[in-house]
């Protein structure tokens, strides 16, 4: 362990010991302790070895004891003991700007709020007013807070990036003479963050979509704009490019905006082998002369290649597969048949079943699988043994008044413990169809630790899928240190399915851990997660993730009809 960690942990054990009220001078002792040891200039594990602790500011008999027990074991038991009090996401509120530890107990305390997202949606709900020592000015702050925090982080996460898109492009799309409208850049390309917006319309006149641009509710300062390009900052924020260019050169603009760049370079050094060059405007022979393309096949038929799906156009080996006639048949929304997690009010979702089977159902699925959490969960309430067989009679009837249109599966989300076991018995286990396993604490588990946990769960006999095998919260919470080739060894090996989760805080598995799955002959399944009936329209943040992994519908357990699945967990 470097002085690094181990600072981490002793300033995480302040933090803890700070929301749970103790006592000022302990808390100070750790947080003291982290500063020296970070301060350190030679490794901390040498200081440990020579038997010279004591020599450290701040560092006692009772602190020397804890690194020589982190040095020797690689643990902590103290500390394990208070992670296990405090769910990490209750820690990681602290970051936001107004929330200290008081008010970090309190949101946990009172409101079952164990993440930033939660406590987001908790302030959007006015739900933070009422509180003692809280009022609106309060909860606007904490709101404000958070933004200001995802600011920091730099990146905007795909889905708030993709609906940010939607709110600017709507009434651009209206406007008379626009003939096209659509995001580019790497929110084209569905990358799981995207640095700022790239918006193109075709229309023969700018001005007046520019000036519509500049109007927009959202827009907090025009940073420039002139006849081809307009560029603004959002009140969150962030910043979008608009581009308005002439119907006829519609293909080779979103072509050229949509990148990558590395895919680009590539296109263009594939042109000028062909005698041609490559521009945003138009593709131009030797003699001068332009060759218009209104749409992107035109332009990758010109370099003599089929058209590359945006998802694809990072050059990792796109533009040689598509050289080769070898593209992926990649996966679509409408090849999904199923959804492999959401949430009822049995746990922390916000509908009953029924709504829940009735909203799958209109988003065009033929079953999904109800994995409310397990208790072990902090949050409010998970379910134990009797509420699953009592949800099991409701899945029943819920299927029945279905009518044979749609099927709910059993399920859960079981917890899987920080020793690798499971939060429910086997017997309750092995009575429901689909079993998920998931980690949502002790994310900051030693490499070792959490991968041997994960790879516990895929070889317990009636564990199905892993959920979101990073634990990341994205813009908010780093996942977990995990050696993601053992994790994805051992699910090939087992025959376990690992999860894409879809939703756009998570999307994890991601882009380059889905290729390598594949590559290893590991089953996919992708799930929305959902908490909320809207949320089974989040499935297609999940397709794209899979298709940036190059995801083929064979690959993709959720492409199978629930028997196939019920005969595939039956497999051994
Ligand atoms: P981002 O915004 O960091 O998430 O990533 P992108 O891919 O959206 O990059 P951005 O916004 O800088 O530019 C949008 C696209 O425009 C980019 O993917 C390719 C194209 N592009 C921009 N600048 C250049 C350039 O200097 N050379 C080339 N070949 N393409 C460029
Ligand atoms: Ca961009
Ligand atoms: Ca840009
Ligand atoms: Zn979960």
């Amino acid at each position: 362990m470097d002085n690094r960690q181990i600072a981490a942990i002793f300033a995480r054990m302040a933090d803890i010991l700070d929301i749970q009220g103790e006592n000022p001078h302990r808390i100070m002792a750790y947080r003291r302790a982290a500063e020296n040891i970070a301060a350190l200039s030679r490794p901390l594990e040498e200081i440990w070895r020579a038997g010279e602790l004591d020599s450290i500011p701040g560092i006692g008999k009772t602190l020397a004891e804890k690194i020589d027990e982190l040095m020797r074991t690689g643990r902590l038991e103290a500390y394990e003991k208070l992670r296990a009090q405090v769910p990490d996401g209750v820690v990681e509120m602290l970051q936001v700007p107004d929330v200290g530890p008081r008010k970090a107990a309190l949101f946990w305390k009172e409101l079952g709020i164990t993440s930033i997202a939660e406590l987001e949606e908790a302030a959007r709900a006015g739900k933070l007013r009422s509180l003692p020592g809280m009022g609106v000015r309060s909860e606007e702050k904490v709101l404000a807070g958070i933004e200001a925090l995802k600011r920091r982080s730099g990146r905007i996460p795909l889905g708030t990036a993709w609906e940010l898109a939607r709110a600017l492009l709507e009434p651009l799309r209206e406007l008379p003479g626009v003939v096209q409208a659509a995001p580019a850049g790497s929110l084209r390309r569905m990358r799981e963050t995207v640095g700022d917006l790239d918006l193109l319309v075709a229309a023969e006149d700018p001005e007046p979509v520019m000036a519509r641009f500049r109007s927009l509710p959202q827009v907090a300062e025009v940073l420039l704009s002139g006849t081809t390009k307009t560029s603004i900052r959002t009140h969150d924020g962030y910043q979008a490019d608009l581009r308005v260019l002439p119907p006829a050169r519609w293909g080779t603009a979103l072509q050229y905006f949509t990148g990558s760049q590395a895919h680009n370079i590539r296109l263009r050094g594939l042109a000028q082998d062909r005698g041609l060059s490559l521009s945003e405007y138009a593709i131009k022979r030797e003699d001068g002369t332009e060759i218009l393309c209104a749409t992107e096949e035109e332009v990758y038929a010109a370099l003599g290649l089929p058209l590359i799906p945006p998802e694809l156009r990072e050059d990792r080996g796109e533009i040689e597969a598509a050289l080769a006639g070898r593209l992926p048949d990649l996966l679509e929304l409408s090849d999904l048949q199923g959804d492999f997690q959401f949430h009822t009010t049995l746990s922390d979702g916000r509908a009953s079943l029924w709504e829940m089977a009735q909203a799958a159902h209109a988003a065009g699925l033929k079953y999904a699988v109800v994995s409310d959490h397990s208790r072990g969960l902090g949050v409010a309430h998970g379910a134990g043994p009797e509420e699953l067989r009592r949800q099991r009679a409701e899945v029943e009837e819920v299927n029945r008044r279905m009518g044979g249109t749609f099927r709910v599966l059993t399920g859960v989300e079981v917890e899987v413990r920080a020793d690798g076991s499971l939060d429910l018995p086997d017997e309750v286990l092995a009575e429901l169809d689909i079993v998920v396993a998931a980690v949502h604490s002790g994310l900051r588990q030693p490499r070792e630790q959490f991968t041997a946990r994960a790879i516990a769960a895929l070889r317990h006999p009636h564990v199905d899928i892993l959920a979101h095998p990073t634990g990341r919260l994205l813009g908010q919470r780093e996942g977990a240190d995990v050696d993601m080739e053992a994790v994805l060894r051992a699910a090939a090996e087992t025959g376990k399915a690992v999860e894409i989760n879809a939703h756009p805080w998570r999307l994890d598995l991601n882009d380059v851990g889905i290729r390598r799955a594949i590559e290893l002959g590991v089953l996919l399944a992708i799930s929305s997660d959902s908490h909320d009936p809207e949320d089974f329209g989040l499935l297609h943040f999940g397709v794209a993730m899979a298709r940036r992994g190059w995801a083929s519908p064979a690959h993709i357990l959720n492409t199978r009809s629930a028997e196939e699945v019920l005969a595939w967990t039956r497999r051994s």
